[in-house]
């Protein structure tokens, strides 16, 4: 049992706790169309994903009433479903679960939901704080895409 214990702890961690090197997640990205989606260059989409996550895919925030969920902190109230969030309008149809494994082709699925609303990223919080404006080039410089 113990063994078994520490085999899906091992399983667990492999399969939920991805944390991308940058390169690794621009490169993701680039590949998943969003350089230039919805006028958003890949180095904007790095800085928000840096801002909001530090590009962990496992990255969970509770402000109490509702969670963001993932590498993108996608919202529980607008756009995920955990079942804990009271009036969720969950426009992402998703289960917020899914926004926290290492496989985050759906997280991008539902962030290209998000930043098709007129808002744009400035749905993001972080987006607007740190990456709105400036220089992002930093986020994608010297990765090979
Ligand atoms: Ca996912």
């Amino acid at each position: 049992m113990k063994v078994l214990g520490l085999l899906f702890l091992t399983f667990f961690v492999a399969s939920n706790a991805k944390v991308f090197t940058k390169c690794e997640l621009a490169s993701t990205l680039k590949r998943a169309g969003l350089d230039g989606y919805r006028g958003y260059s890949l180095a904007n989409w790095m800085c928000l994903s840096y801002y909001e996550s530090k590009y962990t895919t496992n990255a969970l925030y509770d402000n109490g009433w509702s969670r963001d969920y993932g590498i993108f902190q996608i919202n529980s109230y607008w756009w995920c479903k955990d079942g804990k969030t009271s009036g969720a309008v969950s426009a992402c149809n998703i289960s917020c679960n899914n926004l926290m494994n290492d496989d985050i082709s759906d997280d991008i699925t539902c962030a290209k939901r998000v930043v098709s609303d007129p808002n744009g990223m400035g749905a993001w919080v972080a987006w607007n704080n740190y990456c709105k404006n400036k220089d992002v080039s930093s986020f994608v410089s010297g990765c090979a895409l």
